[in-house]
């Protein structure tokens, strides 16, 4: 299965609400030729998770998340470079790491493939130690095997951290789950 992440935790000027400029995004993905998706997570809500214990960081808003499954004749690559494109799009402005933002897209796996390049590793290297990656992706994938170390997604979201504040969003019934509608 091909599995990319979706995230927001910055209201965008256009779009608004964090949820619904996602909705927008993989609406805007969806009319991309190589790429069909065939299915969407529920929509999650969690704290922020960084790598440095800056203290700005710490105070960005909770993020919303959620994982999709692709059909694609795009490469690996090619996709990174399409969902790098749809950030552009949506106003997402790179700083620091981990710095809140409108729209993040990351491939979280690509079949079985194991990617190491400068600009792409897949599986995405954190994404067991991730509640915002593992929930969604036991939610459409609920057999899915980690390509490198063989553990089911099951086993991986035992195995998280419970520091890590997420719950679930109730469902709205645009696009996708979100408030999204391609009539609006
Ligand atoms: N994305 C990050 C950093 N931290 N935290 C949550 N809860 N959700 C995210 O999508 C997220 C994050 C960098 O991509
Ligand atoms: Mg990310
Ligand atoms: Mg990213």
């Amino acid at each position: 299965m091909i599995i990319i992440g979706i995230g927001a935790n910055l209201r965008h000027p256009s779009y608004g609400p964090p949820r619904r400029t996602c909705g927008a995004a993989l609406d805007r993905l969806e009319q991309h030729a190589g790429v069909k998706i065939t299915m969407c997570s529920p929509w999650y809500q969690s704290s922020p998770v960084h790598r440095t214990p800056d203290e700005d960081l710490q105070m960005q808003p909770w993020y919303v998340n959620a994982a999709a499954a692709l059909e694609t004749t795009l490469s690996p690559e090619t996709l990174l470079r399409v969902l790098q494109k749809t950030e552009h799009v949506f106003d997402r402005i790179r700083s620091v790491e981990d710095a809140p933002r409108t729209l993040d897209l990351d491939i979280i796996a690509y079949n079985d493939r194991t990617i190491e390049t400068p600009d792409l590793v897949v599986p995405h290297p954190r994404l067991e130690s991730r509640a915002f990656v593992v929930f969604p992706l036991m939610d459409i994938a609920p057999n899915w095997v980690h390509p490198q170390t063989g553990q089911r997604i099951a086993v991986l979201r035992e195995n998280l951290a419970p520091d890590q504040s997420i719950e679930p969003m109730d469902p709205v019934d645009g696009l996708y789950g979100t408030e999204w509608s391609s009539l609006s």
